[in-house]
């Protein structure tokens, strides 16, 4: 049996690694190669993993917490999808918050199971922030916070700079002029995850032997600063069932959503991430407000539905408890704007722990 070629997709929360993932994982299964995705995250209720499973494609979750906190769990997911079939191409998502995966994830891997994986790391980066980033002297967000965005980038076997499609012609020019000065040494892609095209083409290069180094230099990161970046997120998920008298359910929760973004936003916390994932039960969708929200993100769907469910997964950074009183107040607010009943369940909200990963082993 040959290799299974593990795709380790890192990058900040946001940057659209479940969108690239679904996308390449559907032309692969289109093409008849068997595929599957393990999803992860420090909490348990997870949007992603929801989602690729209502693709239809093969999923395992590593739930409460990263990869490398949890690397006995990622063996064990990635054992059950080798179980169900001879799985080509494994794409696994990394948590947005965390770092130093070739010392924690990829050497460990390749180390305990010689012979088994090809492993390539892909690191993403919405290009709009990326470019800010570094037109902004590589400040964006609270300075630790700042240094995971560095060091993730800094690690990447292929950077993926996503979302080209939001920016004009003039302005993909300039961002591959000063991006790649600043990664010139790295093999870089500039990627519409949207487009079957680019997919693609992300798939040829990672499946190129060259972009997938025998031995990665081991990243130099300092932990302290590390995990207070990852401290300064709160995380929260929640499920939420909305009722109405009529068929307003969904309407109902999208004004939940918008209130609750444009809480957030009017308040100044910078979002990570604030994903929902909406279940009529007819149709399953999912909503991204990421740090540069755009409307065209906020996908619709028409229902008479008088009862749905929507999972909030919020990555904000903020206290916990202030969080927590967003989603309330926004709650409250929905019940008395949309004229309907909500009930919670499920409510977890907390700063991700000290990382600490099981195995660290330099290249
Ligand atoms: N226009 C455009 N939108 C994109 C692209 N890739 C992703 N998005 C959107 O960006 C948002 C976030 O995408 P995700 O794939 O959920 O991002 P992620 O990196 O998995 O996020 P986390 O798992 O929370 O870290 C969604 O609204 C996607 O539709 C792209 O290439 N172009
Ligand atoms: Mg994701």
């Amino acid at each position: 049996m040959g290799k299974v070629k593990l795709l380790l997709t890192g990058g900040f929360l946001g940057s659209g690694k479940t969108t690239a993932i679904q996308h390449a994982a559907r032309y692969l299964q289109q093409q008849g190669r068997i595929t599957g995705v393990v999803t992860n995250d420090q909490g348990t209720q997870q949007v992603d993993t929801r989602f690729i499973n209502s693709t239809g494609i093969p999923v395992e979750e590593v739930a409460n917490g990263c990869f490398c906190c949890r690397y006995e769990d990622l063996e064990k997911s990635l054992a059950s999808l080798k179980s169900k079939g001879q799985v080509e191409v494994v794409f696994a998502e990394s948590v947005g918050s965390c770092a130093d995966l070739a010392a924690t994830v990829i050497n460990p891997l390749l180390q305990y199971n010689p012979g088994e994986y090809e492993v390539v790391l892909s690191v993403f980066a919405d290009v709009r922030l990326l470019l800010t980033f570094l037109q902004n002297g590589k400040r964006i967000f609270f300075d630790t916070v700042n240094y995971i965005y560095q060091k993730q980038l800094e690690e990447a076997d292929v950077i993926i700079v996503n979302k080209i499609d939001l920016l004009t012609a003039d302005d993909v020019v300039l961002a591959k002029q000063i991006i790649a000065t600043e990664y010139g040494g790295k093999k870089i892609l500039y990627q519409n995850s949207l487009s079957g095209e680019s997919i693609q083409q992300w798939l040829s290069v990672v499946s190129d032997g060259a972009a997938n180094p025998e031995q990665r230099p081991t990243l130099l990161i300092d932990y302290d600063t590390y995990g207070a970046g990852e401290a300064e997120m709160a995380w929260l998920d929640e499920e939420i069932g909305i009722v109405t008298k009529g068929d307003t359910a969904v309407n109902a929760a999208y004004t939940l959503m918008n209130t609750l973004h444009a809480a957030i936003t009017a308040q100044g916390y910078p979002i990570g991430h604030l994903k929902f994932f909406l279940d009529d039960g007819e149709e399953e969708v999912k909503i991204s407000f990421t740090t540069i929200a755009t409307d065209e993100q906020v996908k619709r769907i028409i229902s008479k539905a008088n009862r749905v469910i929507l999972l909030i997964n919020a990555r904000v950074q903020a206290e916990p408890a202030v969080l927590q009183h967003l989603v309330t107040t926004a709650i409250i607010a929905t019940e008395q704007l949309a004229h309907c009943k909500i009930t919670e369940h499920n409510q977890t909200c907390f700063k991700p722990g000290y990382p600490r990963p099981t195995h660290r082993i330099a290249g």
